[in-house]
């Protein structure tokens, strides 16, 4: 298949120029101010008022997530066909170890999964939640399979939190072999202190959730792990990062020259915790983790995005129907699932709040959503930029199309928007994957199974 993209604005992270990318055989074949002569049999796609970007990587996502009884809501067929109408054509997605089991049947298990189901290209962190020896040993059989990232977590204290000792010993593990350890960075023993005091206060709802959460939970773990990495060598990366003094510890970090990297979310950039005042259930649409703070913080990601301390922006996708799951647990906000949607949310809503309020540029919108992420999880240049070469990943965006998000008209398999009733400008509208059209004018083309598995490398810069 040829195809000519023809008239738009080319924007990568470094450019942005009127001219026209020519697809061929799945890959981009060229790209250029007056190429459009040379290639007179391809199909014409005309993007005259359209910015032309990369497909957009999201790095943090929980699609079909097993939770007690319960999955996150997304199948892998509906959270990735809406990550591709939201411009995301690549995802990686968070495959969770059992305690007991080994990572190899865990990404065994996650394949299974995503296999025959999955419309944009995907690849898996591994989430090690039982970091015993013989289960470390698996990790460069695991790289050799394409996992280039482990995550693990500071919380959840007596299910998914490790020891410092643990961390030690994957941070020491990340240097010598060239991979990534994601962290959720809350100390867990602060977090289950402060539920335990509001729980046998009586303060069992919702909007209790963020009490439990501390900011100082969150900056103590940032600041320890920080610490771990400058001792270890090891490679950190920091996701969904929430907090002002967060960002300063990364700031500080990084210029005393900590190899680091952090990731912050739409939901932290834009909402704040305003939304546990909300009565009744409602808050419950919000119980996330780490949860939603203050105006000064979204100032203080917003700084950190443009200067670079933060690199990427993830979703932290992780839907469950308000109606049916977030109330399977009414009485307790500590036994809510945790996670909201948001995979076909985050470019339009990074466009609008970060680029037409100024808050970040043209080129850093598509660095952070598209380049940088290719390049921390190991996928790049294949993925998340426009050079010859590279897959013919590419969105067309309207920016000027104004439009209102709502569940009603996103594709995410939950009955409720994270960002219900915000108006925005900039509308993703056309989608290549791998030089195929699978969203056009914004209806979906595509069939289940069309996703490829990403065989990731070693992240710059491990
Ligand atoms: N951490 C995540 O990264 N996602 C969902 C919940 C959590 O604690
Ligand atoms: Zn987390
Ligand atoms: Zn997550």
């Amino acid at each position: 298949m040829k195809l000519l993209i023809q008239n738009g604005t080319v924007v990568t992270c470094t450019d942005s120029f009127r001219g026209d990318v020519f697809l061929e055989d799945g890959l981009i074949h060229s790209v250029g101010a007056n190429i459009r002569t040379q290639f007179p049999d391809a199909e014409v796609i005309d993007a005259t008022g359209k910015l032309v970007l990369p497909g957009a990587i999201d790095g943090h996502t929980h699609i079909e997530m097993p939770l007690g009884e319960t999955h996150s809501s997304d199948s892998y067929f509906t959270g990735t066909r809406a990550a591709l109408f939201g411009g995301t054509t690549s995802i990686i997605d968070y495959a969770n170890q059992v305690i007991g089991e080994s990572l190899n049947k865990t990404l065994n298990d996650w394949q299974i999964r995503a296999k025959d189901q999955a419309v944009c290209d995907y690849g898996f962190h591994m989430t090690i939640s039982d970091p015993r020896e013989d289960f470390l040993k698996e990790i460069p059989g695991l790289l050799d399979a394409g996992v280039s990232s482990f995550k693990c977590f500071f919380a959840y204290k007596g299910r998914l939190m490790i020891s410092d000792e643990a961390f030690v010993r994957l941070m020491k593990l990340s240097r010598r072999y060239g991979f990534l350890v994601n962290l959720h960075a809350e100390n867990g023993d602060m977090v289950e202190e402060a539920t335990n005091r509001l729980l046998s206060e009586g303060k069992k709802s919702p909007q209790f959730h963020a009490l439990a959460h501390p900011r100082e939970a969150e900056v103590e773990a940032v600041e320890r792990a920080i610490r771990l990495a400058e001792q270890t060598g090891g490679n950190l990366n920091l996701v969904h990062i929430t907090c002002e003094e967060s960002v300063q510890a990364i700031a500080e970090a990084k210029k005393r020259g900590v190899h680091l990297f952090a990731e912050t979310c739409p939901q932290y950039l834009i909402l704040a915790d305003d939304r546990y005042d909300l009565p009744g259930f409602e808050a419950a649409k919000w119980v996330l983790s780490p949860p939603l703070r203050k105006i000064h913080d979204r100032n203080a990601l917003w700084k950190g995005l443009a200067e670079g301390t933060l690199d990427t922006v993830g979703t932290d996708h992780c839907p469950f129907s308000f109606e049916k799951q977030k109330t399977l647990r009414k009485d307790r906000f500590d036994r809510i699932p945790n996670g909201a949607p948001g995979i076909e949310d985050r470019v339009e809503i990074l466009y609008h709040f970060g680029v037409k309020q100024d808050r970040i540029s043209l080129n850093q919108w598509v660095d952070r959503c598209c380049t940088a992420p290719a390049k921390r999880y190991g996928i790049y240049p294949s993925k998340g930029d426009i050079v010859p070469g590279s897959d013919g990943d590419i969105v067309i965006f309207d920016p000027e199309k104004t439009h209102t998000i709502s569940a009603r008209t996103r594709h995410m398999n939950v009955d409720y928007n994270t960002y219900e009733g915000i108006s925005i400008t900039g509308k993703v509208e056309s989608v290549f994957l791998r030089g195929i059209p699978v969203i056009k004018s914004s209806q979906y083309l595509g069939c289940p199974g069309s996703g490829q598995y990403l065989t990731r490398t070693a992240p710059e810069g491990c």
